[in-house]
């Protein structure tokens, strides 16, 4: 049975081959379709990573090292993360997202632009040849953000693919991308750790609903367009359950673009700090939106190589 293309009336902006309709306008006849790249594509490439390393990452879809960065790091990383959560003018930016109902920081975008120490961090070599051993060629970060979760007020994020996201608004044409999350505050069960559907990277899980104008000032503090169905959720859940890293601060998550993932609200008094880091290869560097009428602002899409400074004013 065919799967639904986007309705006519709401043709995507891109001239590029649309290999993942999504923001449909009617329910499509199947949950999802089988994702069409290869997961790991750089097995020929020397890196950091081991052969159980790749194996198990195009298995899961995720891949979680502890004790990645150095106490050292870690502590003048944390140091940094209070002196931009500190930042008075941050505040009624465009790049910094606070939590609904309230003036709390939920996600700083662009850090790699805004601190110098979080631009050594995305252009670690650590990183960036993990992520291209993985997408098999050389990338360039197509978003970062720093998600903050502070106590007892941070709110969860539902499941979500970011590539449905990355591919319907800012127009990434195909899964070559993955996020690192650096785990900067310890991770535990109850303050709401990064859950992941292993095995969901390798279905794209098509999308009801159009996607508004300024879709992104709802969407960071609640997606609702975008999100995968219940029905394709509980499938997906039922053959390979959900998985929550935690660990201690300074671990690694990298997580494929199209890895279904989502995290619960901070029930508890500690924030749940994580910095992520999108590499998306270079020749996959975005084109116009495949289901969106205008690109999202370029704190949440950067290109290869760009000059980029904060938009001056609020957003
Ligand atoms: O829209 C985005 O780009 C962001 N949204 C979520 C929920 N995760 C990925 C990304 O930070
Ligand atoms: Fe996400």
């Amino acid at each position: 049975m065919s799967v639904q293309t986007a309705s006519p009336q709401f043709s995507p902006a891109s001239t590029k081959q649309d290999r993942y309709p999504t923001r449909l306008s009617h329910t499509p006849t199947t949950l999802w379709q089988d994702r069409q790249e290869a997961v790991v594509k750089g097995h020929h490439l020397d890196g950091p990573l081991t052969r159980e390393q790749l194996e198990g990452f195009e298995r899961d879809g995720f891949l979680f090292e502890p004790d990645f960065l150095e106490p050292n790091e870690l502590e003048a990383l944390n140091a940094e993360l209070a002196a931009l959560l500190a930042r008075p003018d941050f505040l009624d930016r465009d790049f910094a997202i606070t939590e609904s109902g309230s003036r709390e920081i939920r996600s700083l975008f662009a850090v790699h632009h805004l601190s110098e120490r979080f631009d050594r961090l995305a252009n670690d070599a650590r990183l960036m040849g993990r992520a291209r051993q993985i997408v098999g060629g050389d990338v360039y970060v197509h978003q970062s953000r720093i998600n903050y979760k502070p106590g007892f007020h941070g709110k969860g994020f539902d499941w979500h693919s970011d590539f449905e996201t990355w591919h319907a608004e800012d127009g990434m044409p195909e899964m070559h991308a993955i996020s690192a999350s650096i785990v900067l505050t310890d991770n535990h069960h109850f303050n709401g750790p990064l859950m992941l559907i292993p095995g969901s990277h390798k279905c794209f899980v098509h999308c009801l609903g159009e996607t508004p104008d300024e879709n992104h000032k709802q969407s960071l503090k609640q997606q609702e367009v975008g999100v995968p169905s219940n029905d394709a959720l509980r499938e997906l859940i039922e053959r390979n359950g959900i998985q929550a890293p935690t660990g201690a601060a300074g671990g690694l998550l990298m997580f494929d673009c199209n890895t279904l993932h989502g995290s619960n609200a901070n029930m508890s008094p500690d924030p749940r700090s994580n910095a992520f880091f999108v590499y998306n290869r270079r020749d996959n560097a975005c084109v116009e939106p495949f289901a969106a009428r205008q690109s999202r602002p370029s704190f949440l899409a950067h290109q290869p190589d760009e000059e980029w400074a904060p938009q001056p004013g609020q957003h």
